[in-house]
């Protein structure tokens, strides 16, 4: 399968390419006219971060972006933005069309008929912190958020009146292995209107057109079954195609949307986690989007290598750390065979900000958002958010059961975790599905201590006895994060804090204690490769202002622990 054709419904032009950009500092949205920039424009490639190079490196403020389009005359157009950081408005012919606040999400809007083909587009991203206006993006967050169009930028062309098609939900029904599927779609206006019938095509099978009668809510459903149905699962990542064309009252093809999906099934019971029946550990580990040369606008290629050093040591799960994944990366995993937690942005709220409305209410904005435009990977297979938030308070209950519930009413086909660093004191982990712990034994906290890697084991028994304690025992439980500081190319005979030998040791350990308890379904090792993160005075535990606990460098050169904690893996893949 083409990589191009994985594009979120196969049916988009790509607008990323090159564009004009002008950094206009501290100019606020509210002074700025988008026909009024008429200097210092210069050509960029979108995506990009305006701030992962020279000259803006480090710059904290606003920039405009501009190029032109075209969509023929009397259609409307749907542009789509994939994630534009941190805070964005939108501007077509002059007019402004929309505002985002969520960075890492995407983002549509549905453009009117215009008269003339060529129509202007200017995006002003600004990138500084203000939680009044963007809640969800904080300073203290322990990685670097930039600025600009960071993801992709399509657009597709629409009819010029009536319905068109808004989204493809698939979900594997109970007899997904003989191919039962559930689709749902949505349409514009109200959904089954009189007259509508969707021509649906499976694979390489018939086109069979189906009258659009029984609307569910905000979508018409079918059982369908796929003719010659393959499993999807990391050892054989089977994919298969859909493509849905709208046809109206006198037979014609008003729009079409076509997707890939997965016939696979996970599951949470037991005290385990099954995958396809089949009892399921996850060996992986946490990875922030991130590369020295490119901020958080990871190219293709590299998504590639990252996910193949990871298949290359044995793993199969990666969480993506700490906000919603680039849908590039998530089409890689499905075609790879990696199985994902996507995570709805945040990180280490305290009881007061989450109980600030705006806060909420972009929060359920950015869910909203990732479950829509991820909906379809086989490879995600649980939904996340707040990473350590204060859930050891009662006070954030209310909002926890309203995500929850959320997200069950969006998606009740995948699982939900959140990650609590208090696990032994958490007061909402009965809402969850997987249990989900991150814990330093021998790493913060341990000053003083003759063996600190030996805090790692008593520490695992003491949090585990906790949940069991207190009834959650039917709860599958992971390790979501642990790990230790190595500064690349550190080895020496101390075998001390920050050097690899005394990481390796520690995420080996970490690793052996989960994967010979039978009590633990899986670890995500903290973290993937070292990341830039807050600088100034905030950075005094964070060597050249990175989080340096990768297990590769920021440039993917393994460390010592890579060989070593590979072995383990695999090891256990054998058993
Ligand atoms: C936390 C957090 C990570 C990272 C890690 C660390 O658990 O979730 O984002 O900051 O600690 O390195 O301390």
């Amino acid at each position: 399968m083409e990589l191009s054709e994985t594009l979120r419904n196969g049916t988009e032009q790509l607008l990323s390419g090159i564009w004009e950009m002008a950094w206009l500092a501290d100019i606020e949205q509210t002074d700025f006219r988008p026909e009024s920039v008429s200097e210092n424009w210069e050509k960029v490639l979108v995506p990009s971060a305006f701030d992962a190079n020279p000259p803006l490196a480090g710059k904290r403020g606003s920039c405009a972006y501009r190029r032109e389009f075209r969509v023929p005359v009397g259609h409307r157009a749907l542009l789509r933005f994939e994630a534009v950081s941190m805070h964005a408005w939108v501007y077509v012919d002059g007019e402004l069309v929309a505002e985002n606040r969520c960075g890492y999400v995407p983002f549509d809007i549905v453009l009117k008929a215009s008269d003339s083909e060529r129509r202007s587009l200017v995006v002003l991203a600004d990138n500084r912190y203000d939680f009044s206006r963007i809640p969800m993006h904080e300073e203290y967050f322990d990685f670097y958020q930039y600025g600009g169009i960071i993801r992709d930028v399509s657009l597709r062309i629409l009819p010029g009146s009536g319905a068109y098609l808004e989204t493809l939900q698939i979900t594997p029904a109970k007899d997904y292995r003989n191919g039962s599927i559930e689709l749902a779609i949505g349409t514009s206006g109200k959904p089954g209107a009189a007259g509508q019938r969707f021509a649906i095509c499976i694979d390489e099978g018939e086109e069979i057109v189906h009258d659009a009668t029984e609307a569910d809510g905000d979508h018409v459903t079918y059982a369908l079954t796929v003719p010659k149905p393959e499993l999807w699962s990391p050892e054989e990542p089977n994919l298969h195609r859909i493509s849905v064309r709208l046809l109206d009252e006198s037979g014609e093809v008003c729009d079409q949307l076509k997707t890939h999906f997965g016939l696979r099934r996970i599951e949470a019971r037991e005290g385990k986690l099954w995958l396809n029946e089949e009892q399921l550990v996850l060996k992986g580990v946490n990875r922030h989007e991130w590369h020295p040369n490119f901020g958080p606008c990871t190219p293709v290629p590299q998504l590639y290598a990252d996910l193949q050093l990871l298949r290359a040591m044995g793993c199969n799960f990666v969480r993506g750390s700490h906000y919603p994944q680039s849908q590039r990366f998530l089409d890689l995993c499905d075609i790879l065979g990696m199985l994902v937690w996507e995570e709805n942005l945040g990180w280490g709220q305290r009881k007061e900000k989450l109980a600030d409305p705006r806060l909420q209410e972009d929060h359920t904005v950015s869910l909203d958002s990732m479950i829509r435009s991820s909906f379809n990977h086989p490879s995600v297979i649980i939904w996340g958010f707040l990473n350590e938030a204060e859930t050891n308070s009662e006070e954030v209950r209310p909002f926890l059961e309203s995500i929850v519930t959320r997200i069950r009413k969006l998606d009740p086909s995948r699982l939900i975790s959140y990650a609590t660093n208090v696990p032994a004191r958490d007061k909402h982990l009965d809402l969850v599905d997987l249990i989900s712990m991150n814990l330093y034994p021998g790493w913060y906290g341990c000053e003083g201590k003759a063996n600190p890697i030996e805090l790692i084991a008593p520490t695992f028994e003491r949090d585990l006895a906790s949940l069991d304690a207190r009834g959650l025992g039917d709860k599958p439980v992971i390790i979501s994060e642990i790990g230790a500081e190595a500064l690349y190319g550190w080895r020496e005979p101390h075998n001390d804090f920050f050097s690899e030998t005394y990481q390796s040791r520690y995420v080996v350990e970490a690793s052996r204690c989960v994967l010979e308890n039978p009590r633990f379904s899986g670890i995500a090792i903290w973290h993937f490769s070292d990341v830039r993160t807050y600088g100034g005075g905030w950075s005094i535990r964070r060597p050249r202002t990175f989080n340096n606990k990768g297990i590769f460098d920021e440039y993917r050169r393994p460390k010592e622990v890579v060989e070593n904690v590979s072995r383990l893996f695999k090891d256990q893949s054998q058993q």
